[in-house]
């Protein structure tokens, strides 16, 4: 298999690449770089080799539907092919159409977002999401006088690159721990995270530590808000399938060998059931966590359960 394709799911397991929205373009972009470094004149071993770089790039991390969402649109228009000059074209424009149409639906997140938020707010966001900046940053934009409340988001502090992506546009923001939540939690006017998934119930999966914010939000009667891509819904969750929790390695928490006897757990994501979500964001328009399965429906149609 291609290094290139093996490098970048290298790169997403290791977190180099993170991010929901991220993982899914770089992995459209790996298969289109993939199709354009195809030498052979074989349609059939054409495309097992574009499947072969799928599963690759799938297997790299379990959570973030937007991977095989990203992966399975691309394939879906090489499939069927019996020419590798039409195979190769396929892969690369419907690969460059999802990197651009995610990249406007971003936009398009922050202008729909951006209502929601009103001058004077206080926001609070958790980990590092793309979408969630989308809306903030936008309204800050519109000239609304906001502030951010960031989590650090143990373990991997992406709390830190968010706090610093707002500061560098002028954007107020405090940084706290996370379980400093539920004591600033009565200053907040509202919550904005992103999903890695979305499942068909409403419930949304997001960095570790969502659900507890979403709790402390419910209690303190804040409006608790999601944005999220229409590929971050999961169409197997449609059928019954459960969206698989990442378990990152221990020694992201604590190194092991300082803690002999000690078992440690390093769940990545938590689920937030839908009652404690008030609205989701998605570039099409918002909609209540109940809708779900019409977004699944409109979004996947014929192809669900692929
Ligand atoms: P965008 C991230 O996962 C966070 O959980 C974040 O909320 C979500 O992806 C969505 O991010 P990780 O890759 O696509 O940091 O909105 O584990 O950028």
């Amino acid at each position: 298999m291609s290094h290139k394709v093996e490098e970048v799911a290298r790169k997403i397991a290791g977190m180099e690449i993170r991010g929901a929205g991220k993982i899914a373009r770089s992995a459209a972009r790996a298969l289109r770089d993939f199709a354009l470094s195809y030498r052979g004149n074989s349609a059939r071993d054409f495309l097992s080799r574009l499947e072969r770089a799928g599963e690759i790039l799938k297997s790299a991390r379990p959570t973030a539907v937007s991977l095989p969402n990203a992966v399975n649109y691309v394939l879906l228009a090489a499939r069927g092919r019996s020419d590798v000059e039409e195979i190769r074209s396929a892969v690369i424009e419907a690969a460059e159409r999802f990197i651009a149409s995610s990249k406007i639906a971003l936009k398009k997140i922050g202008e729909i977002g951006a209502r929601r938020i009103k001058d004077g707010d206080i926001v609070l966001t958790h980990c590092n999401s793309q979408a969630a900046l989308s809306v903030i940053t936008t309204a800050f934009r519109q000239g609304k006088q906001i502030e951010v409340i960031a989590t650090e988001s143990r373990p991997r502090y992406q709390g830190h690159i968010t706090a610093r992506q707002l500061a560098e546009q002028g954007i107020p923001v405090t940084l706290i721990v996370d379980s400093a939540v539920r004591t600033f939690m009565k200053q907040v006017d509202k919550v904005v995270v992103g999903a890695d998934s979305i499942a068909a119930n409403g419930a949304v999966i997001n960095k570790i530590g969502t659900s507890q914010i979403a709790l402390a939000a419910h209690e303190a009667r804040v409006v608790f808000m999601v944005a999220a891509e229409t590929y971050k819904f999961h169409p197997g969750t449609v059928i019954g399938a459960l969206v698989e929790i990442e378990e990152r390695p221990a020694g992201e928490v604590a190194p092991p060998e300082e803690f002999p006897g000690v078992k440690i757990r390093n769940p990545a994501f938590d689920v937030t059931p839908a009652e404690y979500i008030d609205l989701i964001i998605t570039e099409k328009g918002v909609i209540p966590p109940q809708a779900a399965i019409m977004v699944l429906k409109e979004e996947f149609g014929l192809t669900l359960g692929e």
